[in-house]
């Protein structure tokens, strides 16, 4: 069978909801407005944050439809959608968010390379699919493994898209094989966003989600499934979505020094304020936000200070309205953000501040700068808003 291939012009793109913030045209980046993120638990799929790296491939004939299982497998597959429809269904709500998330105030401090983002690009979403790990049981790879006789150790997946920073090959990543094969792990093929047919923009037929880490490894349009020894060698894995410290500029960057960026860190934003703003002194205002952390680590506590930093306040937590959120507990949704809240009076002018603590202690970084990273990826430092007196409120307080 010949290779699935992507368009490489722009010409066939899905229309798009005219609320979201265009970040790039070509590819289509697109981020939500900070308001709409915190207005439903679950991101309505028009108004999720779209992330590509090249035009969005049509694959219109899901009959024809193949996904190849290969490399250092046991036993090599080709299936089908029906194949996949076959394997035992989930629905697992989980967030994706790009590494490149809160992009744009990094590049504030010094300037970044990459498509600036603001606070949403991010979403949290019920995925429909199958497991990745009963998929790999058909290619006779069982739960829980390490590594396959014939010395695969990682999992590549192969995308149809077209993408410049490939060479005008396809987009690919990959995840160790012992993540891959662990069900709890909840590494899905998705066909469904929301309860509706994953869309186009999404990766319509067939997606990768990997719950908890960077959105950079749910990889859409899924065309191969490889047994490798070593991780990809695909530039999102090798020279992009990595780490360094403030030190490492494009001069003196080596990128085998480091490994490719998987769990993402603890975060959290303040939604229902924009960064800078204007306020009459006691206004009663809404704190409004998501916290988030990686690896299915739940969310401790979030804490906001109304007055720059010299006193702080526990916000209250929630998944689903009116049930109250206890991290890492049997019910709640152990990849999904959590909302935090308080309502409170603010004397400007002021910093209103939030950070966050993770289920294993993981805490945010208060400045941006001692995190800054030539690629502007994980920014997770405390999110400020800068509160101003409104002219009314300067005129009373003369
Ligand atoms: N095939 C393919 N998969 C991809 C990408 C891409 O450009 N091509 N972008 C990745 C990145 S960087 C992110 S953050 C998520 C975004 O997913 P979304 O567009 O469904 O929100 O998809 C990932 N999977
Ligand atoms: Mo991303």
């Amino acid at each position: 069978m010949q290779a699935l291939r992507g368009p490489s012009k722009y010409d066939d793109e899905p229309s798009r909801h005219p609320s979201l913030k265009i970040n790039a045209k070509q590819p289509f980046n697109a981020e939500t407005p900070r308001t709409i993120l915190v207005e439903s638990y679950v991101t309505p799929v028009d108004m999720f944050y779209k992330r590509n790296h090249g035009p969005i491939p049509v694959l219109d004939d899901p009959q024809r439809y193949r996904v190849k299982v290969g490399g250092l497998v046991p036993k090599t597959l080709l299936i089908s959608m029906d194949d996949i429809r076959m394997l035992p269904k989930y629905t697992v709500t989980a967030i994706l968010q790009c590494a490149g998330n809160r992009r744009t105030p990094m590049s504030k401090t010094k300037p970044v390379k990459g498509v600036g983002w603001d606070v949403g690009a991010l979403g949290n979403a019920v995925w429909g699919g199958a497991k990745l790990s009963d998929l790999l049981k058909l290619a006779d790879i069982p739960e829980n493994t390490a590594n396959t006789e014939a010395g695969g150790k990682h999992v590549e997946f192969t995308s149809v898209d077209v993408c410049k920073e490939e060479n005008g090959g396809p987009y690919k990543a990959s995840i160790p094989l012992l993540h891959a094969t662990n069900p709890k792990a909840d590494v899905l093929l998705a066909y469904e966003m929301n309860g509706e047919v994953l869309n186009r923009d999404h990766g319509y037929p067939l997606r990768v989600v990997v719950p908890g880490i960077i959105g950079a490894r749910s990889v859409k349009w899924l065309d191969r499934i490889d047994l490798i020894e070593n991780e990809c060698q695909g530039f999102f894995m090798q020279k992009d979505y990595k780490m360094f410290p403030p030190t490492v500029d494009w001069h003196n960057i080596n990128w085998l020094s480091r490994r490719p960026l998987m769990d993402f860190p603890i975060q959290c934003v303040i939604c229902s304020l924009e960064d800078v703003c204007s306020m009459e002194w006691g206004k009663k205002v809404n704190i409004h936000g998501y916290a988030l952390s990686g690896g299915g680590r739940g969310i401790e506590r979030v804490d906001v200070s109304v007055d720059g930093g010299k006193t702080w306040i526990e916000a209250s937590r929630y998944q689903k309205r009116g049930v109250p959120y206890v991290a890492d507990s049997e019910e709640c949704d152990k990849w999904s953000w959590v909302f935090f809240e308080l309502q409170t009076e603010i004397y400007p002018p002021t910093d209103i501040i939030a950070k966050a603590v993770d289920s294993a202690a993981n805490v945010q970084p208060e400045k941006v700068d001692t995190i800054w990273n030539l690629r502007g990826v994980l920014n997770n430092s405390w999110h400020v808003v800068h509160v101003n007196s409104t002219a009314k409120a300067m005129r009373s307080s003369l």
